[in-house]
């Protein structure tokens, strides 16, 4: 039978349309659609194995998946043997501290004694430990953020990630204890046989050649011939721009990739220095 790396992923939720278009960007095709708990790649030797979150770090620890994709927050709640393989830069958050607003804090020590809502009681007693802090945890799952509103607990231990659910719920985040991301993680006892091995060391050259693409733009313009210097000095390149002849011998065609944040800076410098017809694309990927 042919060698497959199993690979744990989110069913359904916030993790699930980033893993799959990682997974497609990165040319892993699957079987028809999706009917059954474990689908092969049609065209790679993967096969997903389709999960809840919180059951995705024990899976993996236990051989059940050779590898997966889940947020770091769950990883550090979990605490099972995985290492993390690589960090993916999608559903990004963070694991906060939150209280009621107009309350009067004054630093850490203010949740001394004081009852705490959170569904991530091994991240929080962790850090309440650390910072010598002595709380009451009251492990809820799901719907922390109303806690204090109902009355049991003072404050709350919860994901963030654009603050809107804490501010409909009247309350203020007051320490940031962790940021979170999407990561790629293994098991840290047993060691993948040589032919799995080698799967997932293509996996990740792809993973990488999308990440490299991520956020930067093909540019390329007409630029002439006398001013080939001022703009090539304005642009960053990878190695150096490629440059090519047009059918106007005065003209040529100037290609290079930049980062996206710098796109309207440079774009300004480009025609102030008499480049013209400027056209921008998207990268899919790159291998560098
Ligand atoms: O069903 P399953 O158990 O698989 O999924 P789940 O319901 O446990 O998790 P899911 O799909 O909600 O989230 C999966 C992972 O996404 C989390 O473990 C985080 O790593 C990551 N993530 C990123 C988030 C958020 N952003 C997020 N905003 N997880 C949850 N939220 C919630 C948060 O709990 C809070 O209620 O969104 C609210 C806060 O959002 P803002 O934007 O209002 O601040
Ligand atoms: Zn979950």
């Amino acid at each position: 039978m042919e060698t497959r790396l199993r690979i744990a992923v989110q069913s359904k939720g916030r993790l699930y349309d980033e893993t799959m278009e990682l997974l497609g960007e990165s040319g892993v095709k699957l079987t028809a659609v999706k009917r059954t708990l474990l689908v092969p790649s049609r065209n790679f030797p993967v096969e997903l194995l389709y999960l809840r979150d919180d059951d995705i770090p024990d899976a993996v620890a236990s051989g059940t998946a050779d590898i997966g994709i889940v947020g770091l927050n769950e990883v550090l709640e979990k605490n099972k043997e995985v290492e993390i393989i690589k960090e993916l830069g999608f559903s990004k958050c963070r694991l906060s501290l939150a209280i009621p607003k107009r309350t009067e804090y004054n630093g850490l020590s203010w949740f001394n004694n004081r009852k705490i809502a959170t569904s991530y009681p091994v991240i929080l007693s962790d850090f309440l430990k650390k910072n010598g802090i002595k709380a009451d945890i009251h492990v809820i799952t799901g719907s922390v953020e109303i806690a204090p509103g109902i009355g049991i607990a003072d404050g709350i231990f919860d994901i963030v990630s654009s603050g809107s659910t804490l501010v409909s719920n009247n309350l203020v985040e007051v320490e940031k204890v962790l940021e979170s991301q999407a990561v790629l993680i293994g098991a840290s006892a047993n060691k993948l046989n040589a032919e799995k091995q080698a799967i997932l060391d293509e996996l990740l050259f792809r993973f990488n050649a999308v990440a490299a693409a991520d956020g930067k733009k093909y540019i390329l313009m007409n630029v002439p011939r006398e001013k080939l210097d001022e703009v090539l000095g304005i642009l960053p390149g990878i190695k150096s721009p490629t440059v090519l002849p047009l059918a106007n011998a005065d003209w040529c065609s100037v290609h290079s990739v930049l980062e996206e944040k710098r796109f309207w800076e440079i774009v300004g410098k480009l025609r102030a220095a008499g480049a013209e017809g400027i056209l921008a694309l998207d990268i899919e990927k790159m291998v560098l």
